[in-house]
């Protein structure tokens, strides 16, 4: 006759905040592993990405949305009404903010929004690592001037100081139930998709400014072998023959390069044997084409 087991516990928490909060980062260290691509240039997150947390008896899911800004061209608007959406159907609301940085435009737009729709949402103050105290403290002062919080946390998501006491009030804030996935599972994104999402952080990551945002990887084939490796084909989609030309690079340098990280990447995640086969592929305005969409869940 031990002590009665605490009730188990799921629901989701929808994580929303400017870009470059740190919201993938959190998810990524909430799960244990990695299913949010992280990058520091705005707009790597386009779709909604699962994440679910097991801590102690209770299932944490996350939902890590695109980060909320003043959306301009189609698919921005795509993104931020799917933001919302996720939102507003979610258990907790938890509002991330970089606090190494002063309040933007992004933070202020997601604070008059839950005024206006009443709803409650608890603040994370992140990057807890790249500032003083003191400053921390004012910041938390200001923002519990909103009346939109119901309580302020403190964290480093790359650190993970701050982390645990952060989940243990996530998780009784979820109601009763029983857990929606397999407690082994860590997201509800196809491995085709996590697979082309990896590639495309690896474009980001390796080349120069502007171009990024021109770009869209899908999985085309995903092979298995009797020798346990896996061969995974993506496309590659650019807008104009020079952004394929800076994308392969000199003697397809470039390409080589990015195929060699989502490789490395991927055997970690699907520990066996991976390879990676990159094709870049010409195709003008992707972006303003709703069937485009569809492969990041956007279609709504
Ligand atoms: P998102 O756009 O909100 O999903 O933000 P990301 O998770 O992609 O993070 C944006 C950048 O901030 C990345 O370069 C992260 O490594 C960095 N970052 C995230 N959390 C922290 C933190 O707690 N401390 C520091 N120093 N950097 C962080
Ligand atoms: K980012
Ligand atoms: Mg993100």
């Amino acid at each position: 006759e031990g002590e009665p087991l605490a009730p188990m516990r799921c629901g989701f928490v929808a994580l929303v905040g400017a870009p470059n909060a740190g919201k993938s980062t959190l998810l990524n260290a909430a799960v244990g592993s990695k299913v949010s691509i992280v990058s520091p240039k705005v707009q790597t997150t386009r779709s909604r990405v699962l994440g679910i947390g097991m801590h102690k008896r209770a299932q944490i899911l996350f939902v890590d949305l695109p980060g909320i800004f003043t959306p301009k061209k189609r698919l921005e608007r795509a993104m931020v009404a799917a933001a919302w959406s996720g939102a507003e159907e979610a258990d907790v609301v938890a509002v991330l903010v970089d606090a190494s940085r002063r309040v933007d435009d992004d933070t202020n737009g997601i604070i008059l929004r839950l005024t206006q729709s009443k709803r409650k949402a608890i603040l994370i103050l992140n990057k807890i690592d790249l500032i003083p105290y003191e400053r921390l403290l004012e910041l938390a002062a200001r923002f519990n001037e909103t009346g939109v919080f119901t309580d302020i946390f403190m964290i480093s998501a790359l650190t993970g100081n701050g982390l645990p006491d952060l989940l243990d009030n996530l998780a009784n804030r979820l109601p009763e139930s029983p857990w929606l996935y397999p407690d082994d599972q860590l997201s509800d994104m196809p491995m085709r998709l996590l697979a082309a999402e990896i590639t495309r952080e690896k474009l980001f990551l390796q080349l120069h400014q502007e171009l990024p945002y021109a770009i869209a990887v899908e999985t085309e084939a995903w092979e298995e072998f009797d020798d346990g490796s896996v061969k995974i084909s993506q496309l590659i989609y650019v807008q104009r023959p020079n952004q394929k030309a800076i994308v392969l690079g000199k003697n397809g340098a470039k390409i080589k390069s990015v195929g060699a990280a989502a490789r490395t990447e991927l055997e970690e995640i699907l520990d066996r044997r991976v390879h990676v086969m990159l094709f870049v592929k010409v195709r003008e305005d992707w972006a303003e084409k709703p069937d485009s969409y569809s492969q990041w869940g956007l279609d709504f």
